[in-house]
C-alpha cells in the first residue's frame, strides 16, 4: 500500500472538481486501499481523492473508534437533509485549525459501492457532517469557504508560512474533535 501526499490549503489543485467515476476496476481499488492506508495513518476520519490529487468521485471514511468500520463511497450524492447544526471541524488538508460550520445533521445520500453497485443509505451526526464534509472536497469547497474572509486568510497566511518552515508537529495533530 502506498501513502499518499495530502494537499494542504492553499493549494489550488484542491479546488478542481472530482469526475464521476465510470469504470470499477482494480486501478479503483487499488485508490481507495492506498486513501483509507493514508487516511488512517494521518489519523483522519475521512479522505476525499480531490485531496490526494485524483481528480474522481472518490471517498473513504472510519468514523469507527476502533478504526475497523471502513466506508467507501463512490459518485455520492445527498438526497435529502435536515437539522441545521454548526459543527467543530477540521480538514487533513488544513492541518491544526478548527472552526464551526454549519451543516446537516441527517442526511439521506446515494453511493456506489467499489464493485459498482447503487446503494441509499441515511446518517445522521458526524458520519453526516463527514459525508458532507467529503463531498464538498469533490466539488473544489473546503470548510474554510464557511468562515470569515479574515478567518480564512489568516490560515492561508499561516499554512503558508509554516510549509515554507517545514513544520512537522502540526501535520501530527488529529484533525477530529470526538
Ligand atoms: O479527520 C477529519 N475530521 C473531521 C472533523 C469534523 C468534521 C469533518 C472532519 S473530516 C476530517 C478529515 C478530512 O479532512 N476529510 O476531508
Ligand atoms: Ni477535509
Amino acid at each position: 500500500m502506498k501513502l499518499l501526499n495530502i494537499l494542504h490549503y492553499p493549494d489550488n489543485r484542491l479546488r478542481k472538481k472530482g469526475q464521476n467515476v465510470a469504470i470499477y476496476d482494480d486501478n479503483l481499488n487499488i485508490i481507495a486501499m492506498n486513501m483509507l492506508h493514508t487516511m488512517y495513518e494521518s489519523k483522519g476520519i475521512g479522505l476525499a481523492a480531490v485531496q490526494v490529487d485524483i481528480q474522481i468521485r472518490l471517498i473513504v471514511i472510519d468514523i469507527s473508534e476502533d478504526r475497523n468500520q471502513p466506508l467507501i463511497l463512490v459518485n455520492p450524492v445527498i438526497i435529502s437533509k435536515e437539522e441545521e447544526i454548526k459543527f467543530d471541524e477540521g480538514c487533513l488538508s488544513v492541518p491544526g485549525f478548527y472552526e464551526p460550520v454549519d451543516r446537516f445533521n441527517q442526511i439521506k445520500y446515494s453511493f456506489f459501492d467499489i464493485n459498482g453497485l447503487k446503494h441509499e443509505d441515511s446518517a445522521e451526526g458526524l458520519l453526516a457532517v463527514c459525508i458532507q464534509h467529503e463531498i464538498d472536497h469533490l466539488d473544489g469547497k473546503l470548510f474554510v469557504d464557511y468562515i470569515s474572509d479574515i478567518k480564512r486568510d489568516r490560515i492561508a497566511k499561516k499554512l503558508k508560512k509554516q510549509e515554507s518552515q517545514g513544520v512537522a508537529s502540526v501535520r501530527k495533530k488529529v484533525p477530529y474533535s470526538i
